[in-house]
Parts: structure tokens; C-alpha cells; sequence
């Protein structure tokens, strides 16, 4: 065990969060405040917590600064939705409130949820309120707090099995101040003490924190790359669920220029089967991180550099010695894969699902594809859920038969199917972050350019006859790693504005990170790599070899 290699002087956030009288800082005075659109630097910390960011345009930054005028402040709001499961009614009030409040574009995250950006800070409140009557909140979104805890969704047979963990474990994990009651809801104070909090004390954790349940042989969640991954187990004949693997430590930023950061993948320390102890083992292993993560240095906070730090089995030990049992051996498993099932799915219940591809988790009307519209219209019906998965797309799920034709009308209506029957493999394989215009940490743009990147890669790939091939490609704005670069088969991640460094060798079941291949790349230089690339694929692939094992069988990267 490294004793000291952690500094006991702490970060400016560590106070911040401290003395924020459990969440609640100034965010009150903060918001009352009319001289200004944003919010004081100390509640911008805390104002995570509740699931929103302070952001301004910065397409207009520089403008206004020249102009001398103050940024474009405004907020974005951040769901909690675990394991992604609405129903249409919520859909309705995210439809509603993005019209009103927001830019009007409704966000899938990659952590299976709604993100709304564009709220002025006088429409945060009655946003939060309108949220709370559709049974939504943005708790613990964000901040150095148990996040959005994400599961599978493509098993018809055992997603509901496994959200009733996701939505144990989100609960379990809430913070237990009152703050997000009394500020935006008008909730009657209560006496501070009352707001003890068993889990994370005065300081929460030393970072964000986040937690995955998968389903093999499906990674449709990227299980290492979180912090806590629970990995199922499923009797083959009986297809019951026997427990789950669990590994920790997983995380995927970076730092340009750092090399000491770096991304990891989880490592499977261990089975076990009862829901009581499993709910115990991630509490324990939570607790863990928050007595012994980092707090003195954020880019090093995270459970990856505290298991590095003290070593695994350290860690395995501490985390028995807490829990009070052993850790049975970990089960067998395999992924094969990390897609979702488009179009139609029929169920074990005859229930129906239609997962539609949304580029980038974008949710809006184009010309020839009205897919806000469709939504709104289908959540009129209120005769499906909606389920948001961690590729950025949406499942209209538990369609009776009755009900299959009204929704099918309505998809074939809007363009919906003429779209998912035109849309091609590398695109409907793709993912971009938000980054430009709104996030503050972006270097490079992601969602709003990779589209257009894709048409230029997808030209190249019909000019060698692999339009049909399944590549699971990436994109983000910064080393971050948003959307998760590092585990795509051809992933980018910004440098500056219209380079990117690029990845190669990332494997389809996401067991395998993908190594840098060359730095500071413009257009036409990816464009020409990538036509070699692909020039050599056609010729040299094996039979069913995917392009993420191609890179490493030429070794493009080492
Ligand atoms: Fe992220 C920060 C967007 C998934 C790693 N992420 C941000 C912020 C909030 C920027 C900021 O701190 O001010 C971005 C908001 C942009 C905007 O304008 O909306 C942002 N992250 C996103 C989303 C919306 C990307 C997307 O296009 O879908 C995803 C929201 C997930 C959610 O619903 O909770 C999102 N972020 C991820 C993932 C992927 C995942 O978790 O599976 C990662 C990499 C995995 C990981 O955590 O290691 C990720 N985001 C980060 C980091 C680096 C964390 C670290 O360990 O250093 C930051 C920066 C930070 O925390 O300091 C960040
Ligand atoms: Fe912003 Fe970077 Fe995340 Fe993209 S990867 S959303 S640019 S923090």
C-alpha cells in the first residue's frame, strides 16, 4: 500500500462542498440576483449537485467580449433517470418544458438520460417544479456524488430485473439533504441536523462516481468503463438471474499532456448472488472510495487511481473486511457485442419495442424527419414507455399488438422509417459528446460536426464495398471522453478547434481500450488515413473480422 502519496492539503472544492450547509451554499441569493445571468463561482459548484450547469454560448463569446459584454449565461438541466425507463406522460412534461424553457432540443445522454441546455436562471426553478409533478428530478446528476446509475436495455427478457437494481442503487446513493426541496421546491426548512449524511458525510466524494449493470452477452452499457460495474449472471436454461460479477475502478478521461492520467477498464474482483449483499457490496465499496480517494488533486480523484494507488488487493480486502463475508469467485461470461436491436423487437411478454436511432441523442425536427413531432404525437397515446439507452437512442417499449399499428402510422408518418431504412451502418454505430457550443471544457466540436464527418467516412467505405460493416466509431470534444472514445474501434478526441487525435483498436464488445494512432489531425488528414485503412480492410480482412481486431492483426497500433 502507497501511504503517502496522496497530499493531505485539500482542493478548493473540497471547502466549497464543506461549507455548503449540506448543498445549499447561496444558490437562493444567487438565483434572486438580477444584475447577472449566471450565479456566483462557489455555487456553481454546488448547483452540480442538483443536476444543473452553469454554461454561456460560446459561439458568442468572444464577440461579446470585444462588445464588452458579459457571457451569455445560461443553465442546462440534467435528469435523473435510472436505467433510463419514462413513461409517455414524462416524455410529455421533458416535451413541454424543452419548448418552453430550453432551446427546444431534447439531449439523450450516453448515461441514458435527458439533458436540456438554453434555461435562463429565472426558469430553473419553475422547470424543476413542472419536472417534480411528472415524478422527475435532477438529483445528483452531476457533482461529486453517485451519478445516474445506467443499465442494459436491449433484454426484453431481464431489463426490468435489472432496473429495479438501477433504481435500488440510485436511491440508496441519494444524498440526504433536503437542499434540492427547499430551493426549488419550497419545501419548510428543517432543522440542519436531520440532514446528517450517513453516506457521504460533510464532503461528499472526492469525485463523481458511476455505477453500470449489464447484461451479457450484450455490453450495451460499456460496463469497465465505470467506477462500479455489476455484471449479470444468467442461468443459460432457466434464464434466471444468479448474481453479478462486480468490478471497479473503471473511468475513461484523460488529460492532454498529462501522462499520468489515463484511462482504465474495471477490473472483476469477484460474484455474488443475494440482492441484500450485492446492494451492500456497492455501498462498501462506495465508502471505500470516499475514505481513501483523492482529495487534493481532482485529476487523480477518481476509484481508477485510488485501486492503482493502494492496489487491488489491498482493496479486495478492505472492501470484505467491510462488508463482513467473502467474495465468491467470479462466474464465467462472454460479450459479443455493444449495439442496440433497431426497429421492431417482440418480447417474452408479446409486448412490442421500436428502438429508432438518434444521431448524437438529438431529439428535433429536420426537414425530412419530424422526430420531435413523432415523439409528442406517440406520447400522446400514452399506450408505450420510453427507454433511453447509453448509445444515445430511443426504445419505444411494452406496446401491446393492439397498439403496434397506431405507433407503426406514426413512424412511417414523420419519416421515421423511411430514415432508420436509409441510415447506415458506421452512422447508426456512432456517438458524439455535446461539446460546442455549450460545454465550457470542449477544445474541438463533437455532436455538432461528427454527422458531417461521418457522410465523408461513409463515401469512403461504399467507394471499398464495407457499407455494411459495423463500426463502432466516436467522437469527443476534449479528452474527457464523453462518449467514450477510448473504447470505440476508430474513436477522435479533440485537441483544438478542427484536430483531433485519433484512436484505433477498440474491440465491438468493449473489453479492449484503443490506443492513440496519430495526434493533431485535421479533415482531410483522417479522411486520407482512413481510406488506406479501409483500402486494406477490403482486401486483407478475414472472414467476419471487425475493423477494431483488423487494427490490432496489422498492427497499426501497439
Ligand atoms: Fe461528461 C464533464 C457531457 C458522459 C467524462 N460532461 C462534462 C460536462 C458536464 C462539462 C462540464 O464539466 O462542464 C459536459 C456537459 C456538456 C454539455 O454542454 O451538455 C459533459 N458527459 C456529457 C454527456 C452529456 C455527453 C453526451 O453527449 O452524451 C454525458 C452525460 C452523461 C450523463 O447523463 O450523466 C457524459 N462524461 C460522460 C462519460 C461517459 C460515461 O460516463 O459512460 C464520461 C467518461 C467516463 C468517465 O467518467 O470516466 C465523461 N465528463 C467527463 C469528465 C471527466 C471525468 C474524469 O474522471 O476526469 C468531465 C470533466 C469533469 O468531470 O471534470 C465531464
Ligand atoms: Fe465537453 Fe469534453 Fe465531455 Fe465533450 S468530452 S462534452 S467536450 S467535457
Amino acid at each position: 500500500m502507497k501511504i503517502d502519496s496522496f497530499s493531505n492539503k485539500i482542493t478548493m472544492e473540497e471547502k466549497i462542498k464543506e461549507e455548503s450547509r449540506g448543498l445549499r451554499g447561496s444558490i437562493i441569493e444567487s438565483v434572486k440576483d438580477e444584475l447577472s445571468g449566471g450565479i456566483s463561482d462557489k455555487d456553481q459548484i454546488i448547483i452540480k449537485f442538483h443536476g444543473l450547469y452553469q454554461q454561456d454560448d460560446r459561439d458568442i463569446r468572444e464577440y461579446r467580449a470585444k462588445k464588452k459584454l458579459d457571457r451569455l449565461f445560461s443553465f442546462m438541466i440534467r435528469l435523473r433517470i435510472p436505467g433510463g425507463f419514462i413513461k409517455s406522460k414524462q416524455w410529455l412534461s421533458i416535451h413541454q418544458i424543452s419548448e418552453i424553457n430550453s432551446t427546444g432540443v431534447i439531449k439523450v445522454t450516453s448515461r441514458q438520460t435527458i439533458q436540456l441546455h438554453g434555461l435562463i436562471k429565472s426558469n430553473i426553478k419553475p422547470t424543476i417544479q413542472f419536472f417534480n409533478i411528472s415524478k422527475l428530478d435532477s438529483i445528483a446528476t452531476c457533482g461529486d456524488i453517485n451519478r445516474n446509475v445506467i443499465c442494459s436495455t436491449y433484454s426484453r427478457t431481464h431489463y426490468k430485473k435489472i432496473l429495479t437494481y438501477a433504481s435500488k442503487i440510485s436511491k440508496m446513493f441519494l444524498p440526504k439533504t433536503r437542499a434540492y426541496y427547499e430551493i426549488w421546491l419550497d419545501e419548510k426548512k428543517i432543522l440542519e441536523k436531520e440532514n446528517k449524511e450517513p453516506i457521504y458525510k460533510k464532503s461528499y466524494l472526492p469525485r463523481k462516481f458511476k455505477i453500470a449493470i449489464a447484461i451479457p452477452p450484450n455490453n450495451d452499457v460499456d460496463v469497465f468503463a465505470n467506477d462500479i460495474g455489476l455484471i449479470a449472471i444468467i442461468d443459460s436454461d432457466k434464464k434466471k438471474l444468479k448474481g453479478f460479477n462486480i468490478s471497479v475502478g473503471g473511468g475513461l478521461s484523460t488529460t492532454h499532456g498529462n501522462s499520468k492520467t489515463y484511462s482504465r477498464l474495471g477490473t472483476i474482483i469477484g460474484f455474488y448472488d443475494s440482492e441484500e449483499k450485492i446492494l451492500r457490496i456497492v455501498y462498501e465499496i462506495l465508502t471505500i472510495q470516499r475514505d481513501y480517494g483523492n482529495r487534493s488533486d481532482r485529476k487523480f480523484a477518481r476509484l481508477k487511481y485510488t485501486i492503482d494507488n493502494y492496489g487491488i488487493e489491498w482493496f479486495k480486502k478492505e472492501l470484505e473486511n467491510r462488508i463482513g463475508f467473502s467474495l465468491k469467485k467470479e462466474r464465467p461470461f462472454f460479450f459479443t457485442e455493444r449495439c442496440d436491436y433497431f426497429g421492431w423487437i417482440q418480447d417474452d411478454m408479446k409486448l412490442w419495442n421500436y428502438t429508432i436511432f438518434i444521431e448524437n441523442g438529438l431529439v428535433f425536427d429536420r426537414v425530412n424527419l419530424k422526430l420531435k413531432s413523432a415523439l409528442l404525437k406517440i406520447a400522446e397515446y400514452e399506450i408505450c414507455n420510453f427507454l433511453f439507452t447509453c448509445n444515445q437512442n430511443i426504445t419505444l417499449t411494452d406496446i401491446h399488438a393492439k397498439n403496434k399499428k397506431t405507433i407503426q402510422s406514426i413512424l412511417d408518418e414523420y419519416g421515421i422509417v423511411n430514415y432508420m431504412n436509409h441510415v447506415s451502418s458506421i452512422r447508426k454505430n456512432s456517438m458524439a459528446c455535446v461539446a460546442l457550443n455549450t460545454c465550457p471544457l470542449a477544445l474541438a466540436e463533437g455532436q455538432r460536426y461528427f454527422p458531417h464527418l461521418i457522410s465523408k467516412i461513409e463515401f469512403i467505405l461504399n467507394k471499398y464495398k464495407l457499407g455494411k460493416e459495423e463500426i463502432i466509431i466516436r467522437m469527443t470534444g476534449c479528452p474527457n471522453g464523453c462518449s467514450r472514445p477510448y473504447l470505440a474501434e476508430i474513436g477522435f478526441v479533440g485537441v483544438s478547434y478542427g484536430r483531433y487525435n485519433l484512436y484505433l483498436g477498440g474491440d465491438p464488445e468493449g473489453t479492449r481500450l484503443n490506443k492513440l494512432y496519430k495526434k493533431n489531425m485535421d479533415e482531410s488528414s483522417i479522411l486520407k488515413e482512413l481510406d488506406q485503412f479501409f483500402n486494406c480492410f477490403q482486401k486483407e480482412k478475414l472472414d467476419g473480422e471487425k475493423f477494431g481486431n483488423f487494427s490490432i492483426r496489422k498492427q497499426w497500433v501497439i
